[in-house]
């Protein structure tokens, strides 16, 4: 029989588990869907199969659902399947959870020590015709594009030694190519970090592994047309402190936010190290170089934002007081100095996002996420408690926003950008809508130009979709059959 999860933030109220697998043929659309959108649009969701096994546990070690919305005509069908990790088969036959603390393996259950535990919830990476379930702790699954069925870990063929990849690769638009990075490559809290780029044809065709200063939790990277930034925030972890039962991650501010950065065609020994003061970040939006200058757009704060770092940390931290910022860094490798300069670009939010097309250039456009007090109280949805309610769509040349809100009672999730085929059309923005007041989703699509004229249709879901954390927007183009 399994127990009521627990009431905290991470399983309550919209955060509910869901543990829904569905196909919906034909979703109701309200307004006007262009029929020139046509792609298939994956998300991934943590939705926790069992209660936690030591009755408390954190949003992000739900284990791996992933939805497609397919965009035909018109028309949008839904569907939603498990990612079949060896954690959930695990727990299904034991029928409940057995697996302890976020990524912590001696808090398990005794038996299957150093296998895979991986809840594979984080991003569905696209590439050559692959999609693969990543999250960064260990190796990704692939899926089947289409019914979204496991098909199994997917290691490059065999060729990649890392022992994780992160979940925010980095495709270059122009080449075709992967970059991505595993950190904690070389095992549990190891300060390996493999640097890996994948060519077009999904071939796996350089790793080169180097040593972090110090074991960061290093959710995302950057990648511009010349160079590639390795960003370490003061989040580290201890293999002794694992061993005792504890936590994984901690607020460890003497370390400093310290940034690697090489040049593209070189290799990681020629990593130059820049440091600054502690500050926390999870998403890079754009990056690129201008000979020795080097710019890096990220949205940051001063303070871990997750609630169960804090803890495990025994720091207090006022979600209003936490110094969010959409920052600038500038570095310039010309001076013999290692430190940047900040500037900010705009208000506080995580989830940035440009075109595809404007990847490791300079660019204008920016898409992200803020909660803004002014839009109604925090409501939750998603890892950290309060869920997003505002949309915004920034140019970082000019300053100029424009914002969306859709009310009081609802939160978005993330947006994905669409691009159009219409010449000087800026595409299309759809993010899942939490309607708290229903309990039910809705996804909303925007013109990215024009956001702040509110949703041009409204796709209607008949149930709830809990948090995803990334989603990836795969047009028909590139998928095979379609
Ligand atoms: C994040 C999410 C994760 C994770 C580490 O959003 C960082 C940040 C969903 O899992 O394992
Ligand atoms: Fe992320």
């Amino acid at each position: 029989m399994t127990k009521p999860f627990p009431q905290t933030m991470d399983f309550a109220g919209f955060n509910a588990p869901s543990r829904i697998e569905a196909d919906i043929y034909d979703l109701v659309v309200e307004g006007e869907l262009p029929a020139e959108i046509r792609g298939h649009w994956y998300r991934s969701i943590p939705d926790p199969q069992y209660p936690p096994k030591d009755g408390w546990d954190t949003f992000i070690s739900g284990d791996g659902m992933v939805s497609l919305f397919r965009f035909e005509d018109g028309h949008v069908d839904f569907r939603q399947r498990y990612v079949m990790t060896e954690r959930l088969k695990r727990d299904r036959a034991a029928r409940r959870g057995l697996h302890g603390l976020y990524r912590n393996p001696y808090t398990d259950e005794p038996g299957f020590f150093g296998e895979s535990r991986t809840a594979s919830n984080t991003t569905p990476v696209f590439h050559a015709g692959r999609i693969l379930a990543a999250k960064e702790d260990d190796r990704p699954y692939e899926l089947d594009p289409n019914t979204l069925a496991t098909i199994g870990p997917y290691d490059f063929g065999g060729a990649l030694k890392s022992l994780t990849m992160t979940a925010h690769c980095r495709p270059d638009p122009e080449t075709g190519e992967l970059y991505f990075f595993g950190y904690e490559a070389g095992g549990l809290a190891s300060r390996e970090v493999a640097f890996c780029i994948a060519d077009k044809t999904g071939k796996l065709i350089r790793e080169e592994w180097f040593e972090a200063p110090f074991v960061s939790l290093i959710h995302d990277f950057a990648v511009t047309k010349e160079h590639v930034i390795f960003p370490l925030q003061p989040v580290s972890a201890d293999l002794e402190r694992l061993k005792s039962g504890g936590a994984h991650w901690v607020w460890d501010p003497d370390q400093g936010t310290q940034v690697g950065i090489m040049p593209r065609g070189g290799s990681v020994k020629d990593l130059r190290w820049f440091k600054g003061p502690p500050s926390s970040f999870f998403h890079f939006l754009n990056a690129y170089s201008d000979g020795d200058k080097v710019t890096v757009d990220v949205c940051a704060s001063d303070m871990i934002v997750f609630p169960f770092i804090q803890e495990a940390s025994g720091v207090v931290a006022n979600p209003a007081e936490m110094g969010g910022r959409l920052a600038r860094w500038s570095f310039d490798l010309s001076r013999n100095e290692d430190s940047w300069t900040e500037t900010v670009l705009g208000p506080g939010g995580d989830m940035p996002r440009t075109a595809d097309k404007d990847a490791m250039k300079d660019y204008e456009i920016a898409y992200y996420q803020t909660y803004d007090p002014r839009n109604g109280p925090p409501m939750v949805s998603g890892p950290v408690g309060a869920g997003f309610n505002t949309v915004i769509r920034l140019n970082v040349k000019t300053g100029a926003m424009k914002t969306l809100s859709l009310g009081p009672h609802v939160t978005v999730q993330e947006h994905i950008h669409i691009p159009s085929s219409q010449p000087r059309h800026e595409g299309w923005l759809a993010f899942v809508c939490d309607l708290h007041d229903e309990n039910l989703s809705e996804v909303a699509v925007v013109e990215a130009e024009h956001l702040d004229r509110g949703p041009i249709c409204r796709i209607k879901i008949p149930m709830r979709l809990r948090c995803q954390v990334h989603g990836t927007w795969v047009p028909a183009g590139a998928l095979p059959g379609f």
